[in-house]
């Protein structure tokens, strides 16, 4: 008798751990809230748009008036290796100065570890593409003329839109001396040529990694310094360059603007 039961107190008990083990999977699939935090900066300080004198590289002076761009394609990897893709309509935003609300994406992700973070500027060639009723919130292309994102003469969003005065720029027709980049072009529609797109990868382990848990909220807080889009691998002079939309020099500006991006610190 004793030599049966034992076997069945064995089935059972593996039943059981069978049992716990699908309990945790269902645990670490469950999805909670995150944030990315786009902290606009200019060198080490705050940025304030239009009351703040910058200086760059070249030593002109500017005044920052306008600030927006798309950040788009979030995916996370795990410690374990495993990356985790947003999913698509849940992963366009639009990150604009002058309504501070607007520097946290939010989205939700499986509780887990995460070491780094992956996102595009601008907005992808499919997404571009798709049929208006696909693309709603921030992706509008009905929105307002001065602070719109989007071309119509070109059918095409502007992925990064920086604007401001500067003596340094040369005066318009109505004597203002001020400095336009319109960054954008997916590699298609009227200018085939023109991928603006740029893929950001920001390792989180030296600065803190994402513990998304059940009943958290993570906050991955990067700073976006500015000052690159003008002093990164390309040096901009506003006074040959004030007015960058299409054309070759618009790679170069995108460049910059994918380099200023870093991970401050991570709040768990
Ligand atoms: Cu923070």
């Amino acid at each position: 008798m004793r030599f049966t039961i034992i076997p069945c107190l064995l089935l059972l008990s593996s039943l059981g751990f069978t049992g716990c083990k699908k309990d945790t999977t269902i645990t670490s699939n469950e999805l909670v809230p995150m944030t990315v935090e786009f902290d606009n900066i200019v060198g080490g300080q705050n940025l304030f748009l239009n009351t703040v004198t910058y200086k760059n590289k070249m030593g002109e002076d500017y005044t920052i008036s306008r600030l927006q761009y798309f950040i788009s394609n979030i995916s996370l990897v795990k410690t374990d290796g495993t990356e985790y893709i947003v999913p698509a309509d849940s992963s366009y935003f639009l990150i604009r100065e002058a309504e501070p609300e607007t520097r946290f994406a939010r989205f939700r992700v499986p509780v887990g570890d995460y070491q780094s973070l992956k996102f595009i500027v601008g907005v992808d060639s499919l997404r571009s593409t798709m049929d208006v009723s696909r693309r709603t919130g921030v992706l509008d292309p009905t929105g307002g003329m001065e602070d719109g994102m989007y071309w119509s003469w070109n059918s095409g969003y502007i992925f990064f839109k920086m604007e401001g005065d500067s003596p340094s720029a040369p005066a318009d027709p109505s004597g203002n001396h001020k400095f336009r980049f319109h960054i954008g072009g997916f590699g298609g529609y009227s200018a085939p040529g023109i991928n603006n797109i740029r893929n950001v990868n920001l390792d989180l382990r030296a600065s803190g990694l994402v513990q998304a848990r059940t009943g958290r909220k993570s906050n991955i807080h990067l700073m976006a310094d500015i000052a690159k889009v003008m002093d990164g691998s390309t040096t901009v002079r506003l006074a040959e360059n004030a007015s960058v939309m299409f054309g070759d020099y618009s790679s170069k500006i995108a460049d910059n603007c994918s380099q200023v991006f870093f991970h401050d610190h991570t709040e768990n």
